[in-house]
């Protein structure tokens, strides 16, 4: 599939005609993200400074008489159907938690559904899934936004991506933070959201990639990451272990002159989750102060550092990470780190234009001198966030 088959929406129109035999409403849109910087400072109320990609998730919307909602899409055999009013945690699983779980969310945020009618759903995607490009977000972002629209319920996005945020805690059962949903509503062309998750103002700052000559290489490890098990709930405990045993509310309430004192109160092991929170909460305001002040070929040392930290500090890396990101920068790329919540998943890394090939070959080789499997490298682009295509 190619971008512009998913961009157009022509798949996921055709797609909807296919299953549901007539034609949709409307299509909508929106982006998988790349974490540009600010790992797991989301859920401790910290700062993040993700962009939305050129890879979206579309879907085709069409109405129903009664008050049933259908989903259908390319990447799974089966339609499900649930009445809107049955729809409750633990009574959807699978890939259809995500698009029914928003239909939950939307009405457990406040939204009145009582008179809406039901709707089909047909759902394309090109954003990998697996990869930690919060697949899943641009999935619940693209549909928060075409049943806002379609049932005009007025929400903007940042109620939005809180939306989004409650279908993944509660009804996928992943206790994440907001900054996938964040990214995938907000972003625009050529920049970054900065977003203060605690306030949760948001500032889109230009990021001059393309203009400074720079791509931003994906590495796919295929390193397999399940936010829904494995260690991320366990990261999350621990850094709210961390700030319960410091008397602060959240760990965006520890300065990196306070480590020193937690380096006393805390077991090492937590000491080093919170110092990777403390630390990377300053990394994205030094990334966004000296992306302002001297362009994007200046924040290379900053990723690096902040992925210094995850593989040390936090332990969310995998030795494909580690080496993705070794190889790139000794191939010469500006910076690179691992992106999005860790255990397996994708490196990011800035490289000149003219460097692209190499770079890649060289994380190839190094791959397969490994005895790794091989991995998947493309560019992204900084893109626009969700919105209707038509
Ligand atoms: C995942 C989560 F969904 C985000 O909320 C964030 O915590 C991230 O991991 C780590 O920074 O993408």
């Amino acid at each position: 599939m190619t971008n512009a088959d998913v961009s157009t929406g022509d798949l996921a129109r055709a797609g909807f005609a296919d299953r549901f035999g007539r034609s949709p409403l409307g299509v909508w849109s929106a982006p998988g993200r790349v974490n540009l910087i600010g790992e797991h400072t989301d859920y401790n109320e910290g700062f993040v400074f993700p962009f939305a990609i050129d890879r979206r998730t579309v879907v085709a919307l069409g109405e129903r008489s009664d008050r049933a909602i259908r989903v259908a899409s390319t990447f799974a055999p089966e339609s499900v159907e649930i009445a809107i009013d049955d729809l409750t945690p633990g009574a959807v699983d699978g890939w259809a938690a995500y698009p029914l779980g928003v239909v939950w969310a939307l009405g457990a945020s406040g939204a009145d559904l009582a008179s809406v009618r039901g709707v089909d759903l047909f759902i394309d995607s090109d954003v990998p899934v697996g990869a930690g490009l919060s697949s899943s977000a641009a999935i619940e972002c693209a549909v928060a936004l075409a049943l806002d629209e379609h049932w005009a319920l007025g929400l903007d996005r940042p109620a939005l991506a809180s939306v989004g945020q409650l279908a993944e805690n509660r009804v996928v059962g992943a206790p994440t933070g907001i900054m996938d949903q964040s990214a995938s509503l907000l972003g625009e062309a050529d920049a970054g959201v900065f977003l203060d998750c605690r306030s949760r103002d948001a500032e889109v700052v230009d990021l001059g990639f393309a203009a400074a000559g720079l791509s931003v290489l994906v590495i796919d490890t295929h390193v397999s990451h399940e936010h829904a098990t494995g260690g991320y709930a366990a990261r999350r405990a621990s850094c709210e272990a961390g700030a319960a045993a410091l008397g602060v509310p959240s760990l965006r309430d520890v300065d990196p002159g306070d480590l020193p004192r937690a380096a006393e109160l805390l077991d090492d092991e937590t000491f080093r989750r919170v110092r990777h929170v403390v630390t990377e909460n300053r990394r994205v305001l030094d990334t966004v102060r000296s992306l302002r002040e001297h362009g994007p070929a200046s924040i290379g040392a900053l990723l690096e550092a902040s992925h210094a930290s995850m593989r040390d500090d936090f332990e969310i890396s995998v030795p494909e990470l580690d080496l993705a990101v070794a190889t790139a920068v000794d191939a010469g790329a500006v910076g690179a780190r691992m992106t999005g919540g860790g255990f397996g998943g994708a490196a990011i890394a800035l490289v000149a234009d003219d460097l692209v090939e190499t770079t890649s070959g060289a994380v190839r080789a190094a791959f397969a001198a490994a005895g790794f499997r091989e991995p998947t490298i493309f560019t992204v682009a900084p893109s626009q966030g969700a919105r209707r295509d038509g």
